[in-house]
């Protein structure tokens, strides 16, 4: 695909988030037939509750082509500044709402690239964004975060009305984040999720604590669960 990456990283760093339409569009039906190997979706193809392999890379080389192709490897040189790692990939069938999070605050920055395989929209449980809320110095305790997260006490707002920029996404797009910023997903319907991690590659102490800490938060996170 033609992507010019020094400007999309220029994106991911100002706003904390980019849209990629059609960035996996060659290759869109192949990891549906993947996706549907990994899980096993009922037949009404609405799963009681979220389902999620952490193991996605290990198990779809299909996915592996898009982790390691040329174009992520050009953005990901243009936003870390340096090489990078593939840390964690994961498939989730996602019901329902996510609410408004970030995943982690780190002072290391971390990509995450996500692909619905299934046409996603405001009312469909669109992942969306507060743009800039990436910024460390915000954090967990900061007191944008603090009011996001308790919007209805704080702004009588509920969490699909926070102002904020909704991504809507058709199979074969790719919108990447950086996982500092605040997001989440209202009015969900069904959507099938492919996603995988990246960092710089780790070389000061902070840097190397942060990637551990991050890999292992992966596996606790509140918005996702083990199936
Ligand atoms: O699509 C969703 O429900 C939210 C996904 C999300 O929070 C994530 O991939 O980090």
């Amino acid at each position: 695909m033609s992507l010019d990456e020094t400007e999309v990283a220029q994106r991911l760093r100002v706003f904390g988030f980019a849209h990629l339409p059609g960035a996996a569009a060659d290759t869109v039906e192949e990891l549906g037939h993947a996706f549907d190997r990994l899980i096993e979706l009922p037949a009404d193809g609405a799963p009681a509750e979220r389902v999620t392999r952490f193991d996605a890379l290990d198990e779809m080389p299909e996915l592996r082509r898009i982790s390691g192709s040329a174009w992520v490897g050009a953005l990901c040189g243009a936003f870390f500044e340096r090489r990078h790692q593939v840390i964690t990939g994961d498939a989730n069938a996602l019901v329902g709402d996510s609410y408004w999070h970030s995943d982690g605050f780190y002072t290391t920055p971390f990509l995450r690239f996500v692909l619905y395989l299934d046409a996603t929209a405001h009312d469909t449980g669109a992942l969306r964004f507060l743009p800039g809320s990436h910024r460390a110095d915000n954090g967990w305790l900061g007191e944008p975060t603090q009011h996001v997260i308790r919007h209805r006490e704080d702004l009588g707002l509920t969490g699909g009305d926070v102002p904020a920029v909704v991504v809507e996404s058709r199979p074969g797009d790719v919108i990447v984040f950086d996982t500092n910023v605040m997001h989440a997903a209202w009015h969900g319907d069904v959507r099938r999720q492919l996603a995988f991690n990246c960092v710089g590659e780790p070389v000061t102490e902070t840097e190397q604590r942060d990637t551990r800490r991050y890999f292992l938060n992966r596996y606790v996170s509140g918005s996702v669960s083990i199936g």
